[in-house]
């Protein structure tokens, strides 16, 4: 299914719960910085319309996308957040670095779900060129930063009808 079709930004019609209780970490990329800047103020702007205040948003840094699992890592040791996104942008080029770059940081943001039990939310764009990651970074696919946050948020409003229903 292609992303048009898959496209959380479209906000309306998806039940997404209140924000204003929950603390987020944003980690991001500065690789492909246009882009991963331009995800970064559709994921803070997405938690805050659903209500998460602006002092319970941290925003954190890393050099390229491969660094993002230890500094979604670090966040998750060093800092309360109840939810960590990670945001970044690998575009394929000629060389292999692509291939392992993506595998490694999916594998990573995977095992820290499961190590500290909290939403690590993949939010790393794997585009073929510039352009499919324009479409995909406020363009005519939406923000993936913006449907990054949707995730968090929702993941933590299962955590909490699991806490409730137990
Ligand atoms: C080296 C590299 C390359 C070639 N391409 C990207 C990219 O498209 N997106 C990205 O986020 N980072 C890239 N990097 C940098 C690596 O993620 C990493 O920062 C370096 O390999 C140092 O560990």
């Amino acid at each position: 299914m292609s992303s048009v079709d898959k496209n959380l930004s479209s906000i309306e019609g998806t039940e997404v719960p209140n924000a204003s209780e929950f603390r987020f970490a944003i980690v991001y990329s500065e690789w492909n910085s246009t882009i991963t800047n331009a995800l970064k103020e559709g994921a803070m702007s997405t938690l805050k319309h659903f209500g998460a205040k602006q002092q319970n948003i941290s925003i954190h840094p890393v050099p390229g996308s491969f660094e993002l699992t230890l500094g979604a890592q670090y966040a998750a040791e060093f800092t309360d957040a109840d939810a960590i996104i990670c945001l970044g942008c690998v575009i394929q080029g000629e060389t292999r670095h692509f291939d392992f770059i993506c595998d490694a940081v999916a594998k990573g943001i995977t095992d820290l779900n499961i190590k500290y039990n909290i939403p690590v939310i993949f939010g790393v764009l794997t585009p073929d060129t510039m352009q499919q990651a324009i479409d995909r970074a406020g363009g005519k696919h939406g923000n993936k930063g913006s449907e990054a946050a949707i995730t968090a948020i929702k993941m933590l409003g299962l955590r909490n009808t699991f806490i409730q229903e137990k």
